[in-house]
Order: C-alpha cells, then structure tokens, then sequence
C-alpha cells in the first residue's frame, strides 16, 4: 500500500473533485473516481457496476486467502470473517455496516480509494472505516499496489468486529486528528504500518497475523509467521514509531502483541510528549534488531 498518492486536497483535507495528483515516491494517479465522492470524500457503492467477471475474481481471490488461514490468522479474524458469509461475491457494504454497527457501532463507507490522511484519520475518530469500491483487474490477482476492495473488506472489516480493536482503530483515529505536523503523521502512519497493516499477535499454540496487509497476501501470511528471516519483536510503541518500514516487499521486521488491550491502551496516553521524544532520536532501519530487543521465533513449519 503506498500512502503518498494522494488527491488534491483544501487545507482542511475536503475533496476538491479535481483530476488527482501525484507527488512523492508515487508515480501514478491512483484510481477511482474523486469527482464523484462527496466533500468527506465517501461515496455511495454503485454495486450494480460490478461485472459477473469482478464478482467471480472477487470469489477466487476469497478462496485462494481463506486457504491461507488456518493456524496463521488470528480467531477473532477467523471467526468474523466466516460469520460475513462474503465468499461468493463482492459484498453490499450497507448490508454489512448494519451487522457491524450492531456489534461495535462501527460503520463502513465507500470511497473511491486512497484519501488523505486526514480525511482518513477523521473517518476512523466517528468509526467509519473506508471500503475502496474497486476491485483490482484479473492481471493484479497476485499484488496490486493501492488498496482495493477485496484487501479492505477481507483484510480489515473482520477485526472490527471485536470490540477492543474497533477502540483502537477509533483510538488512532483520534490521535491523528491531533497530530499537527507532517513529522508526526509519518510516526502515526508507521503505527498503523507495523499494527494495523502488518501486526502479529501471540496466542497460545504460537504467533498469529492480524494485520490487514499479511491476510490479504498470498505469500506473506506464511512468511511472516515461518521464514526465519524477518525479526519479530516484542510491540513498543516508541521503537515503532522510530522504525522505517517497506512498502514494496516483505517486511524485514514483524510487532508482536500479547493482545488487543495491549494496542488500545499504548494509544491512551497523549502522544504530544513522545513525538518530543521522538523528534531528538534517530530512525530505525526496518531491516535492524537493537541490542537486548525481546525478539519471538518463527513458528515451527506446519
Ligand atoms: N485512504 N482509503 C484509504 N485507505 C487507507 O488505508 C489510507 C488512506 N489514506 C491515508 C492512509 N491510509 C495512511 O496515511 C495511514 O497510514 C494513516
Ligand atoms: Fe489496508
């Protein structure tokens, strides 16, 4: 996922429905049409634009994942995704925001794709999470760089279900809507990176993956929990926060929490004083393992 494509923006984050831009390491406008989306850049999903052909790669990119699953994916993802009864086609995310709000008071809305960070962080504060409406195109099956319906829906809708990550989400959501600078933005986006994208979990018959990014590959889901290469390290907010991360391959270095309470309550405190902190410390490669890091061994290959 590469969050530096973004639309043009006002200063207050509003779409302007102007042609999108690039800047940064993107290289392309990203897909979607903006000029359809209202000012706090959600749109309706026009459902009845999905082909029989998007409805079946949709279908087959559920069954090659779901086999990816068993013994890696965390249960609370396992056990909500199967209560979605998403398998055969692409999903109405009304029908599904009204499961979710029933269960957390959370709500999904369709977006044309990537929104600015601040769009995104003051979706997540009144927990609406954003659902890209596209799916990739048969030639992406195996990786498409932005994020697309079938990696927002079957990556991250599940989780928020269970009540204490749908607080966290909340909870980051609202730490972003406070963070005032360019610099501790790049702090929050790696938080979501390394947690929210790419996070591991520790359960009692060994690590397991909640992390939207690794339940969405076709590859990673084993690499992250079996290849002895990438380090797993004990989750620390700060060292998280100082870590530079990959978006064009695997990641080099896996968090690992105890639980979701652990998530929710690193993000209670404000954050003001660490971004202080932070700003005097140096980065972290995202290939590097600091001295007497608490590290975890990959699972034994099953
Ligand atoms: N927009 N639709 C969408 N989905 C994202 O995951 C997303 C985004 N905009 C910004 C963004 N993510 C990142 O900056 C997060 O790291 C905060
Ligand atoms: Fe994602």
């Amino acid at each position: 996922m590469n969050d530096r494509i973004v639309p043009p923006l006002t200063r207050d984050g509003r779409n302007t429905g102007a042609a999108p831009v690039t800047y940064g390491h993107g290289e392309r406008p990203p897909r979607g049409d903006y000029a359809r989306a209202r000012p706090d850049y959600t749109c309706s999903q026009d459902w009845a634009a999905y082909s029989r052909a998007d409805h079946a790669l949709y279908a087959r990119l559920y069954a090659r994942q779901i086999g990816q699953l068993k013994d890696r994916a965390s249960d609370a993802f396992v056990a909500s995704l199967a209560a979605l009864d998403a398998a055969q086609t692409i999903p109405h995310l009304d029908e599904v925001s009204e499961k979710l709000y029933r269960a957390t008071r959370w709500q999904l809305v369709a977006v044309p794709g990537l929104i600015p960070e601040e769009a995104f962080f003051n979706l997540l504060a009144e927990r609406k999470f954003p659902v890209t409406e596209w799916l990739r195109r048969e030639d992406e099956f195996d990786y498409v760089v932005e994020p697309d319906i079938f990696h927002d829906f079957f990556g991250h809708v599940p989780l928020l279900f269970d009540p204490v990550f749908a607080d966290y989400m909340q909870a980051y959501g609202l730490g972003g809507r406070k963070a005032t600078s360019l610099t501790s933005c790049e702090y929050l986006a790696r938080l979501y990176w390394y947690t929210v994208e790419f996070g591991l979990i520790q359960s009692d018959r060994g690590l397991r993956i909640y992390g939207a990014g690794i339940l969405s590959s076709a590859t990673e889901t084993r690499y992250s929990l079996v290849d002895p290469a990438p380090h797993r390290v004990a989750f620390d907010l700060e060292r998280i926060m100082r870590s530079r991360y990959r978006i064009d391959a695997f990641q080099e270095t896996y968090f690992v929490i105890d639980s979701f309470e652990q998530l929710f309550e690193a993000t209670a405190p404000d954050f003001a004083p660490l971004y202080e902190r932070l700003r005097d410390l140096p980065e972290i490669p995202a290939n590097a393992l600091l001295p007497g890091e608490r590290t975890y061994s990959p699972n034994p290959l099953a």
